[in-house]
């Protein structure tokens, strides 16, 4: 697929969560490589930067984008010629997505663990990670129900009811204002990441705040399932994470919205949960308590801070 093509699709949500735009980046940036005449390896470099900003710009929350599209361009640093350029930004592309890959399984695994015999659990939104592990443990022989909210207003909720009916797992949906409602019949929550900060503050889909206050509340333990690749280096520097805040017409049609002219509809896609909500984060690496998320970004993500910008 051409850059542009998935730089579309990713703004449209057409694919969408933070690991999957993370491996489209990078099968998008690869094949773009493949492809590219250029008339000197300067010009390579250059038109490879291109493709990286378009991709990179299309949404500017989830950090595994920026941090995927790095570790590809990171293969031109020191490329004689054009030719071992493209062969490094191919063979980075094809590392990283099997790499992810081996992640969402390892993170499935050890998330799995976690999961007693009998227990509920809820989750928010539609994430890999997340339902890897909740799938994980249902393979594994455990009795075990869940609660998935719908997630206004993109409806993710829908995804992860249909893959949990087609793996076999009885399944409660709800409406997001519900949580609370439901928490004490709540064993454990489980949901995904897109950004991780040095802090141990996690960055989700909107609401998952209140659903991991309402947990606290309840002293019901809250998981986040995350790849090493959604930490945020930057945020070691003091940059805060963009939440990205999505046109009105998602919430509330535009023909009714223009009726309403004293109306402003917000609609952003993410929010912010405290390291103090979450007991503990999954990666591929084993699980840490959020406030070593700069052990993570030190080890795993290197000393020099970058994201592709
Ligand atoms: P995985 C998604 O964002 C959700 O917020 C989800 O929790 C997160 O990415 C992680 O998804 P969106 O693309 O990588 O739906 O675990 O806005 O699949």
């Amino acid at each position: 697929m051409i850059v542009s093509e998935t730089a579309e699709k990713i703004k449209k949500m057409e694919i969408r969560g933070a690991g999957r735009i993370a491996r489209a980046a990078a099968v998008a940036l690869r094949d773009h490589a493949l492809a590219l005449r250029a008339p000197s390896n300067a010009a390579f470099r250059q038109e490879m930067e291109k493709a990286a900003g378009t991709l990179v710009s299309t949404r500017p929350t989830a950090v595994s984008l920026p941090n995927a599209v790095h570790l590809v361009m990171a293969g031109l640093d020191g490329a004689a010629t054009m030719e071992e350029a493209r062969v490094a930004v191919v063979q980075r592309a094809d590392t990283f997505i099997q790499s992810s890959q081996h992640a969402v399984e390892k993170i499935a695994e050890f998330g799995a663990r976690h999961i007693r015999d009998g227990d509920t659990i809820l989750t928010h939104c539609n994430s890999e990670v997340a339902l890897g592990c909740i799938i994980a443990a249902h393979r594994g022989g455990k009795d075990i129900e869940v609660f998935a909210t719908e997630v206004r207003p993109r409806n993710q909720g829908h995804i992860t009811i249909k893959t949990l009916n087609d793996a076999g797992i009885k399944t409660n949906f709800i409406v997001d204002s519900a949580v609370r409602s439901f928490i004490n019949d709540v064993d454990l929550v489980i949901v995904g990441a897109d950004a991780v900060s040095v802090n141990g503050a996690v960055v989700n889909k909107i609401g998952t705040s209140q659903v991991a206050h309402t947990a606290a509340e309840a002293r019901v333990n809250v998981l986040v399932a995350a790849e090493t690749y959604k930490f945020a280096p930057r945020t070691v520097i003091g940059e805060l994470i963009q939440i990205e805040e999505r046109p009105g017409s998602e919430v509330l049609p535009d023909e009714i919205a223009r009726t309403l002219p004293n109306v402003t509809v917000r609609n952003p896609a993410f929010d912010v949960t405290p390291a103090e909500f979450i007991d503990l984060i999954i990666t591929e690496q084993g699980a840490i308590p959020p406030q070593m998320a700069y052990i993570i970004i030190r080890e795993y993500l290197g000393w020099e801070i970058k994201e592709f910008q």
